[in-house]
């Protein structure tokens, strides 16, 4: 695999590390994705101890309102995440 490819499968097997835990297996709940963010994400995301900001987040990504982020919804938040990320490297 190249580099990229190895990055991207390294998304989805973060995803799964979460969404494993708790409900369906492939469907992170909120719980879930508040875990994920907070570990995973805490130089990129801000606030996300924030209950409040949590629920935000779950909502936004959640686009089809079943109460679970699959897969698929939550792609935008990784959409989201890389944009911040780049436009970080060029404030740096
Ligand atoms: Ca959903």
């Amino acid at each position: 695999m190249t580099k990229l490819e190895d990055h991207l499968e390294g998304i989805i097997n973060v995803f799964h590390q979460y969404s494993v835990r708790l409900g369906h297996f492939d469907t992170l709940i909120k719980r879930e994705l508040k875990q994920l963010i907070t570990k995973e994400l805490p130089t990129i995301l801000q606030n996300t101890k924030d209950q409040a900001t949590i629920d935000k987040i779950f909502q936004e990504l959640d686009a089809n309102q079943d109460g679970q982020v699959s897969f698929n919804e939550f792609v935008a938040l990784v959409t989201k995440v890389l944009m911040t990320a780049h436009d970080n490297i060029h404030k740096e």
